[in-house]
Order: structure tokens, then sequence, then C-alpha cells
């Protein structure tokens, strides 16, 4: 599959578009009536080149028809059902038959092999498990590949550190700022990744990160760092990951589908060009999604990896559309500042965006925390530094950030997804 010719996959692909329109329109009443409102019928789909013709769904329609409005089977079928923590209302629900767990199992196999991952490997899987798909999708991928799996889940990061170490983990699995904070830890204990570790690579997602972060990760803990991108509402982690090339994610295109629209009009864009990433399940069962609107932008390149694998590649992800904060009229994403940072080097990677709102202007306050060593610098140099990442900042983001530099271990560490941004105009 990851080598298929071009036409042989496009082939695949409406084959499976077709089966999935037929599937919703009998099944889904949702998905029924908004194909009707278009005067549209399954057997106007005849190749994935129609997949235009077909609805958006999004988020919203997700929450209006929770729990288990969207689902194309009867609950008996159901085997799985996980949910993402909405921050405002109701958790998305996503359920899953026990062949759309296979279908999970195989591309989070797929990722864990791009990474290196085999039968040999010693798996430590420290993404949540439980209503996340972290903990249990790469835990079924690691046990498709044959490796030995190490439940770990999220949290305790000095125990997580003493697994690593006795069981001789060779990949660890999640988010790239817990991966950060396990690093720092492991220097904090005296101990040293290349002697008393056997980590070999690490497979962090879940959030947005830099490739600054990512040389960070890599030159700490002396590892292969691989992004994978995923989310519930299409299957879980697994939908793309990078190869050992690290130059874009490859998209499971005989599971998943992609398009990227202009965020505001929906208007499909041409490969190469920047957007928001719309996907659709072209082979599951429980909860097919059909031009799902993720709100995640990046852009796909086509032309073939270098590692030889023909799938569809996405850059990695820039931010989500509705992350992005809009200060004084300027679109600001925290991966932007986390590049300054990096680029500068001297400061930690840790911080932390607040805007504020004071007499009708937007304020941006951005957190930097401090080294040790720094920290007890003299406090003239470190109102140079100040300016001097207030200035770097200004260049990139277009608009002015005050930063404040704390010290350090004072911003939250984060055991899943980092909270980068508090934007307290919204209470
Ligand atoms: O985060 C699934 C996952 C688990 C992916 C473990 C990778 C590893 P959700 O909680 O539903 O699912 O959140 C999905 O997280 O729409 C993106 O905004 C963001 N996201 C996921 N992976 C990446 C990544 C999981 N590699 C949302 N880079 C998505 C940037 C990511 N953002």
């Amino acid at each position: 599959m990851e080598t298929m010719n071009r036409d042989e996959m496009i082939a695949l692909q409406g084959l499976r578009l077709q089966e999935t329109a037929q599937r919703v329109y009998r099944q889904v009443p949702f998905y029924r009536n908004k194909m009707q409102e278009l005067g549209l019928l399954p057997e106007d789909i005849s190749g994935i080149g129609d997949i235009g013709k077909l609805p958006f769904i999004t988020k919203q329609d997700m929450r209006d028809n929770y729990p288990y409005g969207l689902f194309a089977v009867p609950l008996s079928e159901i085997v799985r059902i996980h949910a993402s923590s909405g921050t405002t209302g109701k958790p998305t629900v996503v359920g899953y038959t026990k062949r759309d767990i296979g279908l999970w199992s195989e591309v989070m196999a797929r990722s864990l092999t791009y990474a290196g991952a085999s039968k040999q490997s010693c798996i430590q899987v420290a993404y949540g498990y439980g209503l996340f798909t972290g903990g249990l999708g790469a835990h079924y991928g690691a046990e498709m590949v044959g490796a030995s799996v190490i439940p770990a889940s999220s949290g305790n990061t000095a125990r997580q550190i003493l697994l690593m170490k006795d069981f001789g983990t060779t990949v660890l699995c999640c988010t790239p700022s817990y991966a950060l904070y396990i690093a720092e830890t492991i220097y904090e204990m005296g101990l040293d990744p290349r002697k008393d570790l056997s980590l070999k690579a690490g497979i962090f997602g879940a959030e947005p990160w830099s490739e600054r972060m990512r040389k960070e990760i890599e030159d700490r803990l002396y590892i292969k760092a691989i992004d994978i991108y995923g989310l519930s509402e299409i299957i879980g982690p697994g939908v793309a990951c990078e190869c050992e090339c690290q130059d874009g994610l490859h998209i499971s295109e005989d599971h998943f589908y992609p398009e990227i629209v202009n965020p505001l009009t929906g208007e499909v864009l041409p490969d190469g060009e920047k957007g928001e990433l719309v996907l659709t399940t072209i082979s599951k069962e429980g909860m097919p999604m059909v031009r799902y609107r993720t709100r995640d932008l990046t852009a796909l390149n086509r032309s073939v990896c270098s590692c030889g694998r023909t799938f569809v590649r996405m850059g990695k992800v820039l931010g989500r559309s509705d992350d992005m904060l809009i200060i004084r009229g300027v679109n600001v994403f925290p991966s932007q500042v986390e590049s300054v940072l990096l680029s500068l080097g001297e400061t930690s990677p840790h911080y932390q965006l607040i805007v504020d709102r004071e007499d009708n202007l937007d304020k941006l306050t951005v957190l930097v925390e401090l080294t040790e060593d720094m920290f007890s610098d003299e406090v003239r140099g470190l109102e140079g530094l100040e300016h001097k990442i207030q200035g770097a900042l200004a260049g990139i983001l277009q608009v002015s950030a005050k930063v404040r530099l704390v010290g350090p271990k004072s911003i939250e560490r984060s055991e899943g997804k980092a909270k980068r941004v508090i934007d307290n105009r919204k209470i």
C-alpha cells in the first residue's frame, strides 16, 4: 500500500469513497438530510474526483448529534468508544467496530515502523490511556508490530524514567512537551541518556511542535524524534506520520483522503498551498466522517519521498485555525514564539502566552522561563535579554509583545498536551 502507484491509489480511493457515500446515505440521517438538501444521491459519486460534491462536516455537527447520532452501525456493533474533552460544552464522541480497531492498529503499526520500530523494540507508551485516543491507539499498533509494549500511560515522570532504564525502552511515545519534561528530569536525576538508557526513537504528537523543538529533544535524548498526527474524530493517532526522512508526514491515504481548503471560504486549494486540512475516512464502518473540517493548518506534497513511499505528505501542522490568536488584528501562533525562543537559545524552551484586554486594546505578554544558570546572573543582564527577545518576537509576530522572564520551573509542565495560551479576553 505504502508504495502503490498513483493511478491504482486513485482507483482504490474512488471505490472506497463510493462505498462510504452509500453507507452514510443509508445509515446516518444527518448525512442523508445534508445530501438531500444538495439534491445529491450516492450514485452521483463515481470516483474520488467527485468528493467536492459532498458536504463538509464540522465539530459543531458532532456536538449537535451527541452522543451517537453519527454512528453508522447499531451500538451492538460498536466495540470501543473514545471521546475528546471539549473545552466548551460536551465531549466529541467516536465509536469503532471491531474492523475499525483493526484498521486503526494497522495505520498505527505503519507509523511505528516508519520510526524504525520492530519486533525487537521495547515501546513505552506514555500517552494517556483512557477516553483520549493516544494511549490505546499506540498500544494496539505496537502490539501489531510485535514489539514489547510498556503501557506506562502519562504522568509520574520519575517512574517513567525508572521503567525506561530498567526495562530497556527503545521507543518512547508521548507528547513532545512531555518528552522535553522527561528529558529535563533525566538530567536532574543525574542520569546520562547515552549511558543509562537504550532509547533510539520517539514518536511524538497530539500537539503542534516546531523543528527547533525537535532538535532540542533529539539533542537532549540522543534519539530520532518522529512527528505523528491524528485526531479522534478521524480515528486517533496514526492518520499521518513521518518516516525516517523527517520531511513531511505520510498520510495513510488508502484510509483517509485529504484535501486542503481555504479556512474562510471552503474553496479547495491546489497542492502546496497552506490551508485547512479536510479529511474523509474511506474505509471506516462505525463512524465514517465525510469531509471533516479539522481546523488544522498545513499543506500537501504529492511528490514521491526519498524513502520510496508514494503516500501524499502533509507538512508539520502549523497550528489550529481556532487556536490562532488574533491580537490587534494580527494572526499569532504559539509555535512562532517557540521557534524564536529556541533559535535565540538563551533561555529554556518553556513559555506561555497571556492575552489581556486593557482599555479595549489587546495586550500580549510572553512568559519565558530562565534556566538555573541564568537565574543567578545579574538583573541588568536579564533586562537586556528581555529586550532582545522582545525585538526578535516583534520581527516575527508583526505585533508587539511584552516579554517577562520568570524563574526556573515556574511555568507548569504538562504530561499531555501543553497549555501554551491563557486568553483572558474570553472570560
Ligand atoms: O491528539 C490524537 C493523537 C494522539 C495524535 C497521539 C498523535 C499522537 P485529539 O485529542 O482528538 O487526538 O486532538 C486532535 O490535536 O486536530 C491537532 O490540532 C492536534 N494534533 C494532533 N497531532 C498533532 C501533531 C489526538 N503531530 C488535535 N502536530 C488535532 C500538531 C497535532 N498538532
